[in-house]
């Protein structure tokens, strides 16, 4: 038992939910900026005056990323993820040239990331694009977006290139079916029926595959020493009994997921998918190089995020968080507030559904527990006691522990929201993930104070003794 000695221990977090300065050094409006409540809500027309906007100011890690950082060394993490604006560096995404103060930003935050001791881990989208993109060609369903991106990702590459080895392409691009907007910048909501709703989700995603393959193949090219990895949402579902109906929608909604994963890793369009696409009437279109291109550039490895699980019964409708599908809850797990079942045997089960598919390199680019924390005065100091934060690692602790031995290659672990950011699911700040609390409020009030919770010291302890938890 034991984690393998260069396990990559460390936390992550993304651009819109925690830097702010939404019109800082150049920066353009990006699809999060017109959100007021999450991935799930519509986004309004434009900047609406008076409105409160989540992503405007965040936590403001934009200005305060070096004390922030600080603290994750302090943490001992060995990785730090991140995500790059696009529209820092493009603000619209049409622009010929960079914006040379959104590349400085970037160039001091990683060199700030590897002075503390991290290896950056950055995904080149994390649930938005430049505002312009969605609105004039409806994001990801123009295929218009693979030379922009393609641009971007040819900029991010040749400047960051000596900085960062580990690349993710999307975030959740899974997700492109559940919360289409924040994945893909489509807006579905547009479509006069479903069958064009379903044409606009799988052309946004082949359209990101081709993307993704382009993003690989650049990568190998210009780094190769680096690594581009794709990045799903992989929560755990399990039948909700025995009934054979009950098994086979479970398999369903997982080929919901697989197929964005197999197409990346394997290199092709599964036969399920075809079926389904076929069924619905989608007609994709592309180009006669694609395919080769897809199946000529996979990606080097596969990282996820892990929150929960749920349970799914035949012909009972599920809806899609951010955490992953939900179904109907299982009598057997705990559950938190937001309704997010705790499973860390889930996680056990994912691994290795995931490894047995692709034999290829894993990392677990998120989990955590998001929960209302409590500031508490004692002896004249602010304290947060957050002792169900720290059982909800150690128990997932536990589980990689399990799956590493059973032979499962894990490159990493990657905390989700190491410090308080706002909610991607809600657009919330009482929805809290971190070791360090932020003081600010759903509403925008607070000082952004930073305050160390009771599960830091006990996770900077963990990754010291490299998750030797018995040591504890
Ligand atoms: C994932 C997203 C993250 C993140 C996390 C937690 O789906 O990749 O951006 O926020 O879920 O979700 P939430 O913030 O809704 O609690």
């Amino acid at each position: 038992m034991g984690f393998p000695e260069n396990f990559l221990w460390g936390g992550a977090v993304a651009a819109n939910q925690c830097e702010g300065a939404w019109r800082e050094g150049g920066k353009g409006p990006s699809i999060m900026d017109v959100l007021q409540h999450g991935v799930h809500s519509l986004p309004t027309e434009g900047i609406q005056p008076g409105l409160y906007y989540p992503s405007h100011e965040s936590v403001d890690f934009y200005h305060r990323y070096r004390e922030d950082l600080k603290l994750m060394e302090e943490l001992n993490f060995k990785v730090f993820r991140t995500s790059i604006g696009w529209s820092r560096i493009y603000p619209t995404g049409m622009e010929k040239e960079p914006n040379e103060e959104g590349l400085r930003f970037y160039d001091n935050l990683f060199d700030e990331i590897h002075s503390r001791g991290m290896e950056p881990l950055v995904t080149i989208s994390h649930f938005e694009m430049p505002l312009y993109l969605s609105e004039r060609y409806n994001g990801w369903e123009s295929r218009e977006l693979i030379p922009l991106f393609e641009k971007y990702c040819r900029t991010v590459l040749t400047r960051f290139g000596k900085k960062v080895k580990y690349w993710l392409t999307f975030n959740e691009i899974n997700n492109v079916h559940t919360m289409p907007y924040a994945a893909a910048g489509i807006r579905i909501d547009r479509a006069s029926n479903k069958a064009e709703e379903q044409q606009m989700i799988y052309q946004a995603a082949h359209n990101m595959f081709v993307a993704n393959a382009k993003a690989v193949k650049m990568c190998h090219e210009m780094l190769p020493e680096a690594l581009m990895g794709c990045m799903l949402s992989f929560s755990g579902v399990y039948p909700n009994s025995s009934r054979p109906e009950d098994v086979h929608a479970t398999m369903e909604i997982e080929e919901r997921s697989y197929f964005f994963s197999d197409v990346m890793m394997r290199g092709a369009y599964p036969w399920y998918t075809r079926k389904l696409m076929e069924r619905q009437g989608v007609q994709l279109r592309m180009e006669q190089k694609d395919l080769e291109l897809i199946r000529e550039n996979t990606n080097d490895f596969l990282s996820f995020s892990y929150y929960r699980s749920t349970t799914i019964k035949d012909g009972v409708m599920t809806t899609g968080h951010t955490g992953g599908v939900k179904g109907i809850d299982n009598p057997y797990l705990d559950t938190t507030p937001w309704g997010w079942q705790i499973d860390p045997t889930g996680l056990r089960i994912v691994l290795e559904k995931l490894y047995d598919r692709y034999g290829k390199k894993l990392f677990i680019a998120e989990n955590g527990l998001g929960a209302r924390d409590e500031v508490v005065m004692e002896q004249g100091e602010k304290r947060i006691h957050d002792n169900y934060r720290i059982d909800y690692i150690h128990r997932h602790i536990r589980a990689i522990e399990e799956a590493i031995a059973d032979g499962i290659e894990v490159m990493g672990y990657a905390y989700w929201g190491p410090f308080d950011i706002v909610s991607a699911g809600t657009g919330e700040m009482e929805k809290r993930y971190g070791f360090v609390y932020i003081d600010k409020d759903n509403e925008g009030n607070g000082s952004l104070e930073r305050i160390k919770k009771d599960s830091f010291a006990w996770m900077a302890r963990l990754v010291d003794l490299n998750g030797d938890w018995r040591s504890l």
